[in-house]
């Protein structure tokens, strides 16, 4: 008879019983420590807001002590204020200021997290190269890094260059399909150099523009794009979102976590019961089931990325009208 069996029949009660459960590994449905069920999503992920000046001002000062031979990729990861956590920015995303100095580059890596690049600043010569073909970085631009893509970054300018990457990251350590290496050549081969106008991994700040002004003006008095990324990057959504002075953006409460990032103007921002100022390249983060009130107090473009289409891939997509 094996150890469990003779627990079990050797018990009096529930509580022996208890203790013979835990022994073999099983626990009562009718008697675990928490709940496994509840009536609505209640994330402890908090509202946040992060401010670029203090990024770049921390990275310069990084820069004097750090190279990116050393630190490979010279980022700060903006990780959500909640329990021990000091990487995720939401659920499923990581989002992270990046600084390189010029003369420098990040080496080449690939893993099977998508990444996504916001460029903020920098001058001629910040280039990305993606699986062999060379990118610009010009301040404005959305890049496209997908899943096992090999990437590395270079500044052959003569001014730091700044941006912000958004990763699936937190999403790929839940689900568990991480790999990631190395190249051993360190740099990759260049083979080709696309007009980036017309590249699918680069969405240019002026084709962003052009193709809003065809949109239609949204209640608020803002305009929304979503960019066609879904068969490069299938796990997030990247929609732009053009309010002028004064405009809003607001919804109601979605199972969807997004990260917001301003690319130009300032305002702020009711998320949940939180409210927060920002200004060019700050970033705000919106946890699920929040939700949220964006008002523009100068001319402002934002991009916000979301998990939504993994959340509507899987069935779990809900959302309410905005009640308040
Ligand atoms: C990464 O690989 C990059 O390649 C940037 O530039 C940020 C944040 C978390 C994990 C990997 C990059 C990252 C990252």
């Amino acid at each position: 008879m094996s150890e469990i069996r003779a627990g079990v029949e050797a018990a009096r009660d529930l509580d022996d019983l208890y203790a013979v459960f835990a022994e073999g590994r099983l626990t009562a449905g009718w008697h675990k420590k928490r709940p496994s069920l509840w009536r609505e999503p209640r994330t402890e992920f908090r509202p946040n807001r992060w401010r670029y000046a203090d990024a770049a001002a921390a990275m310069d000062k990084a820069g004097e002590w750090m190279s990116t031979e050393d630190a490979e990729r010279r980022n700060l990861l903006m990780f959500n204020p909640v329990g021990d956590n000091d990487y995720d920015t939401v659920r499923t995303i990581v989002t992270a200021y990046q600084m390189i100095q010029p003369g420098e580059y990040a080496r080449s890596h690939r893993h099977t997290a998508n990444a996504m690049r916001l460029i903020l600043d920098g001058e001629e010569g910040v280039y990305t190269v993606v699986d062999g073909v060379k990118l610009p970085m010009r301040p404005g631009d959305f890049l496209l890094t997908p899943n096992w893509a090999w990437h590395s970054h270079y500044n052959e300018g003569t001014a730091k260059a700044y941006w912000i990457d958004f990763l699936d990251v937190p999403l790929v350590h839940r689900l568990e399909p991480m790999f990631a290496e190395n190249l051993a050549a360190v740099h990759q081969t260049v083979e080709a150099e696309p007009d980036p106008e017309t590249c699918p991994l680069v969405f240019t700040r002026a084709r962003v523009v052009a193709e809003m002004a065809g949109q239609p003006v949204r209640p608020g008095g803002g305009r929304r794009l979503v960019l066609p990324t879904q068969g490069h990057v299938p796990t997030l959504s990247v929609t732009y979102v053009e309010l002028p002075a004064g405009a809003s953006d607001a919804a109601g409460r979605s199972t969807a976590s997004r990260i917001f990032a301003a690319t130009s103007g300032a305002g702020v921002a009711r998320l949940g019961d939180g409210a927060f100022d920002w200004t060019r390249g700050d970033v705000f983060c919106l946890p699920s089931w929040h939700d949220f009130e964006i008002r523009a107090t100068s001319d402002a473009l934002l991009v916000e990325v979301s998990d939504e289409p993994t959340l509507r891939l899987l069935g779990f997509l809900r959302e309410e009208p905005l009640v308040r």
